[in-house]
């Protein structure tokens, strides 16, 4: 719980980091049929850090983050709208850490903090009306990211309560929330807990599903074919007190991708990557890491075995489904998402978004 409230707090001394050394090793050793990436940073009308990222298309984008903040484009970042709830007082400060969006008009926003801090709203309209359709009143709840595996059900999953990870779920597009029956769900170790760092720390595809976790040495991996029974397995991401495995993304039934390492050493580059090939069963570490600590990862719609990887240092891809990684960029981001097209959008502080194609 405290590693994740100074998570927020090291932002600031990242961007100072300089990963330039790494950064040149990478390029030397980059060979020629690798594609050539570069992000393309766009002008937002906000300093808030954007954890929060969900493109709907490669024109409509929404970003969440700090200060209660939560922008929308529709014309492929050109132009912002701030569509943010109205807050007053101390909600002012909320930190929307993750989004979720289906349109210019439907999106699902995840607040974090203790207590009642751990809210979602939702908006139907574009984001000029928002109903709080979940406040966490349980104590020792904390909300770390969410995830649909339909535009009616999702679930978000909060560290553990009474030594199991909690989970909500919606059927219904998010209007309403109940908590999960949590008996199927194995225990969490002492000091298991999420990052609440891009969103992608729950995760759904082809109908199962799977949560990160950290806190603990190894990092582990949850995996579900329904959302309600799970398993869990070591992953070969180091662990520790603000390390573990931050990011976790499958390509469909049986390919995985997990990345992260330790916030407070994001330089790291050893252990911070792993990838499955059996649905989360077993994890392999990567032959080649990413160049520093990682928060978010995406794999490349059509791309075959093509993924990408962000961090408050640099920018990583694979096209090898994970068993290499190659850095691209050393700029700062903590989350990325990939479409069809392909196209890639990135966010993270300072107002921080970006955009690249891969063709
Ligand atoms: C955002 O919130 C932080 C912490 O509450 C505060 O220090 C900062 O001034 C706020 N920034 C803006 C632009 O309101
Ligand atoms: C997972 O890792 C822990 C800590 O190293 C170890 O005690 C445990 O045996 C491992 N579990 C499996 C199934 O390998
Ligand atoms: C520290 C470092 O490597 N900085 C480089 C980051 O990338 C930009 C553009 O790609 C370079 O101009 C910097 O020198």
């Amino acid at each position: 719980m405290m590693s994740k409230l100074s998570l927020h707090m090291f932002g600031a001394c990242l961007a100072t980091l300089s990963a330039a050394s790494l950064f040149d090793q990478q390029i030397n050793s980059k060979s020629s049929h690798f594609p050539r990436l570069s992000w393309k940073l766009l002008d937002t009308p906000s300093d808030s850090r954007f954890r929060g990222l969900a493109p709907v298309s490669d024109k409509v984008v929404w970003v969440s983050g700090t200060n209660g903040t939560v922008l929308r484009s529709e014309d492929g970042g050109g132009t912002w709208v701030s569509v943010g709830p109205v807050l007053s007082g101390e909600d002012a400060n909320l930190e929307f850490r993750d989004i979720e969006a289906w349109s210019t008009a439907k999106a699902v926003i995840l607040s974090i903090g203790e207590g009642a801090d751990s809210r979602i709203y939702t908006t139907e309209d574009g984001g000029e009306t928002w109903t709080l359709s979940f406040s966490n009143q349980e104590a020792s709840a904390f909300y770390d990211c969410i995830a649909f595996e339909s535009p009616e059900r999702g679930m978000a999953m909060s560290d553990p309560v009474d030594e199991k990870i909690r989970l909500i779920e919606t059927l219904d597009g998010g209007r309403t929330w109940d908590i999960v029956d949590s008996r199927g769900m194995p225990p969490a170790l002492e000091g298991e807990f999420g990052f609440a760092a891009s969103g992608t720390c729950i995760e759904s595809v082809a109908g199962r599903w799977y949560i990160a976790s950290g806190g603990v040495n190894p990092g582990r991996v949850f995996r579900s074919r329904n959302g309600y029974d799970w398993e869990v397995s070591n992953s070969s991401i180091t662990g520790g007190e603000a390390g573990g495995v931050f990011s976790v993304q499958f390509r469909d039934k049986w390919h995985g991708i997990a990345v992260g390492g330790d916030f407070q050493e994001p330089t790291g580059a050893v252990n911070n990557a792993a990838w499955s090939q059996d649905g989360g069963k077993t994890w392999t570490k990567s032959t080649s890491f990413p160049g520093g600590y990682r928060s978010g990862s995406s794999w490349v719609p059509g791309l075959w075995d093509t993924a990408l990887a962000v961090g408050p240092i640099g920018s990583d891809f694979t096209i090898d489904s994970g068993r290499t990684w190659r850095g691209f960029d050393n700029g700062t981001f903590d989350s990325v998402k990939c479409m069809a097209g392909p196209v890639c959008w990135a966010s993270g502080e300072n107002g921080r978004v970006a955009w690249l194609t891969l063709t």
